[in-house]
């Protein structure tokens, strides 16, 4: 199966023709093995045919480590459905929220904000695990392959409930830093150290008022985030990305953390988030969400 990267996709709803995505239509993708009973450690392999969860975890810090072998890479996604919303509905708010009208992508995510939480989760290719941890409290959750909605005619991902049981006891673990999700009056954007320790864990916040994701992908050395700006607004300039995939935490909902740690390839690496914004329908990088850090 391929499916665009995120990157192709948002500049598809940017309506700027940088790159022609190649879309090809994908299998169906199922569940290879029925879904196993775990502990507040959850392996996750994501395959163009699925992926299994366990059945239920304890309420506290649950650690998604999460990997892939599919160079085009995987998208886990967790939320929480709001009272008297079904999987359909947010399945119907997704499809809108991923159109490459800016229009109809705005309505999307506004309705997705107002019919799920969303937890977060892990963006995956085969160069490293990312280790996602996610506060959850008791309650269903479901997790689906977020990337299956980028693969035209196919049909929507398959959902899989995780209940969460028991007060929530824990404490937060120990982190080396702090990246926040925030708004300004020049538009959303991330606040973070200019240097990332590899391997280090970082506290993922949402201290904004939309929904958004935070995506690592590579530039080339000396890349600034000026070159990012004029790139992604203009569509001119060399481009600075030095790879086509990228990983990182999926989105989470106003109010939310997750805390992530992995172990990608040194150096400078642009930080993104493509989540449309709830007005215009521009995925937020396009609106200044970018920002050039170190990872030493
Ligand atoms: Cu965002």
């Amino acid at each position: 199966m391929l499916r665009p990267t995120k990157l192709a996709a948002a500049i598809t709803t940017a309506a700027v023709a940088l790159v022609g995505p190649a879309l090809v239509a994908g299998p169906v993708a199922q569940a290879a093995t029925p879904d196993k009973p775990h502990g507040r450690t959850v392996t996750v392999d994501m395959t163009n045919k699925g992926f299994t969860l366990p059945r239920e975890v304890r309420a506290g810090f649950v650690t998604f480590e999460v990997s892939t072998k599919d160079a085009n890479g995987h998208d886990l996604q967790g939320v929480r459905l709001h009272k008297g919303v079904t999987q359909a509905q947010l399945i119907a708010d997704i499809r809108l929220a991923v159109s490459p009208d800016p229009k109809t992508a705005a309505k999307g995510i506004r309705q997705v904000q107002r019919d799920a939480t969303l937890v977060g989760g892990a963006a995956v290719e085969p160069s490293t695990v990312v280790d996602d941890t996610i506060p959850l409290c008791a309650g269903t959750y479901w997790f689906f392959d977020f990337g299956q909605f980028f693969v035209p005619n196919a049909p929507p991902p398959v959902f899989h409930r995780l209940d969460v049981k028991g007060p929530f006891r824990d404490w937060l673990p120990k982190v080396d830093g702090e990246i926040d999700q925030v708004d300004t009056k020049a538009g959303p954007r991330f606040v973070s150290p200019d240097k990332l320790m590899d391997g280090g864990t970082y506290l993922v916040r949402n201290k904004a008022p939309e929904i958004h994701e935070l995506m690592f992908q590579r530039v080339k050395p000396g890349t600034t985030n000026r070159d990012l700006t004029v790139f992604l607004t203009t569509g001119k300039g060399q481009n600075p990305f030095a790879e086509a995939v990228s990983r990182g935490l999926a989105a989470q909902s106003p109010g939310r953390f997750q805390l992530l740690s992995f172990h990608p390839k040194k150096g400078s690496y642009a930080l993104l988030c493509f989540i449309p914004d709830d007005k215009s329908g521009i995925p937020h990088a396009f609106l200044g969400m970018h920002k050039v850090v170190k990872l030493t």
